[in-house]
């Protein structure tokens, strides 16, 4: 299973909104066929990991990471194509509560192939976390908070410059996790101080560029801005509602797309709406601070790279006070070194 779960992951950022889903035929211990879900609208890791077995498959046992569907969708039912394979036991990292595919265990114990299920069903859950959210909550997108902190917890400097303090290996991981979300979003103070392209510049292409957003209430986002000036190549949102209507007719007509909404659980529907299930938010301070105040921090990426700023410094969580709503206890998903730095993704206790 967790060879399945390595191949899931090789969908990254070409799924979506489709889950990420990885298969392993295995007989008399042996691997006779892998597969993963490559692509959005493609077949399906089952029948993916079938046709590499080929007869081999007959009498065989397959782990999968998602319980397989029993739909027909883009592809037909994966059920059908595991039943007609002639497999003894699929084993089932996680239930697919998609209301759409539900059923694929039921009706594969009706054809009489033993089903086992759980079988690292946290790993399976945690890879596919955005897709189950959306499933359950339709009010706003998974958010995604992702900073970068010198080692005592600062965001910049204390003359505010802006300065890189990640090295090259923390910042290409950035770029591969930006490939995996829908948008990538930073406040207007982070947009005015650090003009960033928010693009994914590194790793695999995504099959669709993540939108950029810039939480920008009175529309300061500058017509000479990196994001505005290519907002006509790279889709770019931004969301409030105070623009002037001058600035907001300057910023359509270079390319940008306006969501006017008031407050923050307004503004996370409406990119809902607008199509965004995963959000990927990169910053500063304030919308960092917001998000998190609100309860809406989904998992919190942080690289810590080996820099002190001191005294002075932009604390990261300076705008989060005690019971404003952030959630005080957090447990780590993942902890892994990139270069000097070291990236820990943590989840809200309890979520
Ligand atoms: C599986 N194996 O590899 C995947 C599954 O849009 P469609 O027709 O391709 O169907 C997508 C839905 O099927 C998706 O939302 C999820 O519920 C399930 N995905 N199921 O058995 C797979 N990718
Ligand atoms: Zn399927």
């Amino acid at each position: 299973m967790r060879r399945a779960l390595v191949l899931a992951r090789r969908g990254w950022g070409r799924t979506a909104p489709n889950p990420m889903v990885g298969a392993v035929v295995v007989r008399d211990g042996v691997v006779v066929g892998e597969g993963w879900h490559a692509e959005f609208g493609g077949p399906h890791a089952e029948v993916a990991a079938l046709a590499a077995a080929g007869e081999r498959a007959r009498g065989a046992d397959v782990f999968v990471t998602l319980e397989p569907c029993a739909h027909h969708g883009k592809t037909p039912p994966c059920v059908d194509a595991l039943i007609t394979a002639g497999v003894r036991r699929v084993i089932v990292a996680c239930a697919d509560p998609n209301p759409v595919a539900v059923g694929g265990t039921a009706k594969l114990r009706a054809a009489g192939i033993a089903v086992t299920e759980g079988v690292e069903r946290e790993a399976a859950e945690e890879l596919n976390a955005p897709f189950l959210f959306a499933l359950r909550d339709p009010a706003r997108p998974f958010v995604t908070l992702k900073l970068a902190v010198s080692l005592d917890g600062a965001l910049a400097p204390g003359d505010r410059t802006q300065r890189w303090l990640t090295g090259e290996a923390a910042r290409k991981q950035v770029h591969r996790q930006r490939a995996g979300a829908d948008a990538v979003a930073v406040g207007i103070g982070t947009a005015l101080s650090d003009d960033p392209a928010l693009t994914v510049r590194s790793g695999r292409r995504p099959r669709v560029a993540p939108v950029r957003v810039v939480f920008d209430p009175r529309g300061r986002l500058p017509l000479a801005s990196q994001l505005v000036r290519t907002a006509k190549r790279v889709p770019t949102w931004i969301v409030g509602d105070a623009l002037p209507p001058e600035s907001a007719a300057a910023l359509v007509k270079s390319g940008v797309r306006l969501l006017p909404a008031a407050g923050l659980p307004a503004q996370l529907r409406a990119l809902r709406e607008a199509g965004v299930g995963h959000l990927m938010v990169e910053g500063g301070a304030n919308l960092a601070g917001a998000l998190l105040g609100g309860g809406f921090v989904d998992r919190l990426v942080i690289f810590q790279a080996p820099v002190l700023l001191g005294a002075g410094a932009l604390p990261a969580f300076g705008v989060v006070s005690p019971g404003m709503g952030a959630p005080e206890q957090w447990r780590v998903i993942e902890r892994r070194e990139f270069g000097d730095d070291l990236m820990t993704i943590y989840a809200p206790a309890g979520r």
